[in-house]
């Protein structure tokens, strides 16, 4: 026999019986756009990320905190898994951690890229220009260190486990990448291998991990980057219609 529709839901129901009925609001600030204006917002939207590059050469130039904090604000806007918010941001500012987290990193990147990295990934990266020097852990006026939080930690010490927290920072870091080159500055993902001092380092939970290293500032006047190419839409979309 099989089991209806109105069964399978009462079925569901009884499981969640116990808990008390979801809060919902109306959907807030909406509000529909005539068709030209949406494309004309596309346009410029994609014109100006498109625009975005990484470059590895930034100036000491300094930077309000308050632009890290917007940028931190819109990335915390990111959906993420039960809604878990599962990321933490370190802003670094303070000179002297920032070269502790520098000599960490090319301690650890020296190994990877001298005897860790098979010859294949060597190769790959070559293009990139990339080394073990990181000098723009120094020289940026921000390194922002992402932290992925495997489960919530509450007041009491009990733990609250956190979903799909990769897909979830991913996402934040993406707008957090977004929000610095819409105002103006630039950063660079940078991922040391393997970055576990991260969190000893600046005192972090052992529900966190280092998952990106984000230095954001200006661009040095003689910055350089990558001669590379996008792939385009007919390569990195299908569309059934
Ligand atoms: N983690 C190293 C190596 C590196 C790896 C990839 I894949 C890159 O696209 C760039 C660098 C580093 O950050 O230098």
């Amino acid at each position: 026999m099989t089991t209806s529709d109105a069964d399978r839901l009462a079925e569901y129901k009884a499981l969640t019986s116990h808990l008390p009925p979801p809060r919902f609001v109306p959907l807030p600030h909406y509000r529909r756009r005539p068709e030209a204006e949406m494309r004309a917002r596309a346009q410029a939207f994609h014109a100006e990320m498109a625009e975005r590059r990484t470059t590895r050469h930034f100036a000491a130039d300094p930077v309000p905190r308050e632009l890290i904090e917007l940028a931190i604000r819109t990335a915390g806007t990111a959906p993420s898994g039960a809604h878990g918010q599962p990321w933490r941001f370190v802003a670094v500012a303070d000179a002297a951690t920032k070269q502790r987290i520098r000599a960490a990193t090319e301690e650890e990147e020296y190994k990877t890229y001298t005897s860790r990295m098979p010859d294949a990934w060597r190769e790959a990266l070559h293009p990139l220009g990339t080394d073990h020097v990181k000098e723009h852990l120094t020289d940026a006026p921000w390194v922002v260190v992402l932290f992925a939080q495997k489960y919530g930690l509450g007041a009491d010490g009990s733990r609250r486990k956190n979903y799909y927290v990769d897909e979830s920072v991913g996402i934040a870091a993406g707008l957090f990448i977004a929000a610095v080159h819409h105002m103006g500055l630039v950063t660079l993902t940078h991922t040391p291998n393997p970055m576990g001092f991260l969190r000893d380092l600046l005192g972090r939970g052992a529900n966190e991990k280092a998952v990106l290293v984000l230095p954001v500032g200006y661009p040095r006047a003689d910055a350089q980057v990558p001669d590379l190419e996008r792939l385009p839409l007919e390569a990195i979309a299908e569309f059934r219609v």
